[in-house]
């Protein structure tokens, strides 16, 4: 099968610069000829444009950068779309979690139902009355279920793009009060890092797969970096104690490449600037390597 590789250079949704040298780092990191190496037709067509944050003003400050983040978004929906139509897998490299916004609409543009994992120490399920931030990162999972602003919600022309029902966030342990009302108002599967330790990432695996393939007809991985522990995973800009192991996360990628479910998949958040050696890009790459079906035997 085919991927096909596309970077989003993004830090309009969070605070720390350095997250648009994402692409770049993911790519030094081989990306491409471990993908190639794994015997897959890899093609890379490059970043998209993204404003320069110091170029414009920040804007509604519970919603910073909305118009820029906006016509990215549009952008990136159409360009995904494209991939989809080609029966290509799309892999989108960034970049701060808004970008998901994006991806997602672009996935879900031909589908009659996606499901979605989202492994992440955060529930990105915030919207500008509940973020204690104004960063539009924090709230790509809520607009994909159709809540927020109308301009990041109306993406692609519809909405919402996913149900309740077929969602799971794993790796959970810093959510803000909203969030958590949110979850328990729409029934939000989430595996927290207390379910982690208790079930093993195993099962959580098992019942994830069984409830993003209900009914759906593709998967979704978007997969942000700072769901890994701090110690594996230390070049991100919101780095939370207590995380997904090297390992484990490792074994939940090569499960779901054996489940042979997911369609498209994203790596978000690896901020270079704040990394040790480019590590964080190297566990990205090397995770991707698991989702591609690398083996250790
Ligand atoms: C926080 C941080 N909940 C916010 N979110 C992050 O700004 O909404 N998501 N870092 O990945
Ligand atoms: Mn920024
Ligand atoms: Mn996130
Ligand atoms: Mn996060």
């Amino acid at each position: 099968q085919g991927i096909t590789i596309v970077g989003v250079p993004m830090d309009l949704g969070a605070d720390r610069r350095g997250v648009d040298m994402g692409p770049s780092a993911i790519r030094y990191a081989s990306v491409q000829e471990k993908l190639s190496m794994l015997g897959f037709d890899v093609k890379d067509i490059g970043n998209l444009q993204v404003p320069t944050p110091e170029t414009y003003d920040a804007g509604e400050n519970q919603l910073k950068y909305l118009s820029e983040i906006t016509s990215v978004s549009e952008e990136l929906t159409q360009i995904l779309d494209d991939i989809v139509s080609d029966g290509r897998f799309p892999l989108v490299l960034g970049g701060d979690h808004s970008i998901a916004i994006g991806t997602v609409a672009g996935v879900a543009k031909r589908r009659q139902r996606l499901g979605l994992i989202w492994f992440d120490a955060h529930g990105d399920l915030n919207t500008a009355d509940t973020s204690p931030t104004g960063n539009i990162h924090g709230m790509p999972l809520a607009v994909s279920l159709g809540i927020g602003h109308p301009d990041l919600v109306n993406i692609g022309g519809f909405a919402p793009k996913v149900h309740p029902e077929n969602i799971v966030v794993i790796g959970a342990r810093s959510l803000d009060e909203g969030e958590r009302q949110l979850i328990r108002d729409k029934g939000i599967r989430v595996f927290t890092m207390h379910d982690i330790d208790r079930m093993g990432m195993g099962r959580v695996i098992e019942e994830s797969i069984a409830i993003v393939t209900d009914g759906t007809d593709g998967v979704h991985l978007s997969l942000d970096l700072d769901g890994m522990d701090p110690k594996d995973a230390p070049g991100v800009g919101t780095p939370v104690p207590g995380g997904i192991s090297y390992r484990e996360s490792h074994l939940a990628m090569e499960m779901l490449s054996n489940a042979g479910i997911l369609t498209s998949a994203e790596f978000v958040e690896v901020n270079p600037i704040l990394d040790r050696k480019n590590c964080t890009a190297e566990a990205a790459v090397a995770l991707i390597g698991s989702v591609f079906g690398e083996k250790i035997l």
